[in-house]
């Protein structure tokens, strides 16, 4: 059975939420975001900043990062930023329905670079290598990671992903081999400003999960996993804190990210804490 579900406009009898809060990828095949004329000249790697991957833009702060253009181009870049944000809310809100309060705007990138070609810094790093999401600076305290892709190729090319096994696999696969979070580490991290807030139990063991998956070559050429392909034109949905996933090649895609409340969730036992309180036997958030 495919990782993605294509979202036709009749939908069979799975409601999408929980399809989504099951570990689907929502695909709508034919969802585009069109762009005005003097858009289409942002889309472009020459408009990343140095070494670049994304530019990113907060709707809260209205704080664009990683572009190198001029001023004018970085409005443009806002408008369209601004824009694409509140195209996938409203995609979003369709889909969660009465959950929709829960789900809060996180930033939103334009990811212009190639990836097939693009050495990444670090293994902890590359997104080549499945993966399940999480930060080591912004810990989500159990709020989920929901993201919003739009693939606006102007040459046909389509974006490739490799979806891995369930998140219970990855847990019961990895689990073992991560040790508890040390009493003191937490408060130390966000004393040293090393963390934005507490980086509770649970935050400690997506993170090692994250790290853990990406170092493991023997993990990476092993695991069962489906290679999909989402054409331009294409939007798609995803929990990439539970969807094991990783970026093989393909250019320019737009992002929204959002934050859902665990009291936004409407399936919880499906969710990555709920699976990983199972396994340690103690709540973690
Ligand atoms: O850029 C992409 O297609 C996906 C990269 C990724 O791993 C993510 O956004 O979580
Ligand atoms: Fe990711």
């Amino acid at each position: 059975m495919s990782n993605v579900v294509e979202v036709q406009e009749k939908q069979g009898e799975m409601p999408l939420l929980q399809s989504l809060e099951g570990g689907k990828v929502l695909l709508f095949p034919k969802l585009d975001f069109d762009l005005i004329e003097e858009e289409k000249e942002l889309v472009t790697p020459k408009i990343l900043a140095g070494n670049r991957k994304n530019i990113s833009f907060n709707p809260r702060t209205k704080e664009l990062k990683g572009a190198a253009c001029s001023a004018i181009r970085e409005s443009l870049l806002k408008v369209m930023l601004a824009r694409y944000s509140q195209f996938a809310f409203k995609l979003v809100s369709e889909v969660f329905g009465s959950q929709s309060p829960y789900v809060k705007y996180e930033k939103v990138s334009f990811r212009p670079a190639e990836i097939a070609t693009r050495e990444s810094d670090s293994t902890k790093k590359d997104d080549k290598k499945l993966h399940v999401d999480a930060f080591p600076s912004n810990p989500t305290q159990g709020s989920r990671i929901l993201r919003v892709f739009t693939n606006i190729n102007p040459s046909n090319k389509p974006r490739i992903w490799k979806i891995g096994e369930p998140f219970s696999k990855v847990a019961l696969r990895f689990m073992p081999t991560i040790s508890a979070p040390l009493p003191l580490a937490s408060f130390l991290l966000h004393q040293m400003h090393i963390t934005k807030s507490r980086r509770t139990p649970y935050d400690h063991y997506m993170l090692r999960l994250h790290d853990r998956m990406k170092e493991s070559s023997e993990y990476q050429e092993s695991v069962e996993a489906e290679l999909f392909a989402f054409q331009p034109g294409a939007t798609w949905i995803v929990f990439t804190d539970q969807v094991s996933h990783a970026v093989l090649s393909g250019q320019h895609v737009l992002e929204q990210t959002f934050s859902v409340s665990n009291e936004g969730l409407a399936y919880k036992a499906t969710s990555p804490c709920s699976i990983l309180e199972g396994l340690v036997g103690k709540k973690l958030i």
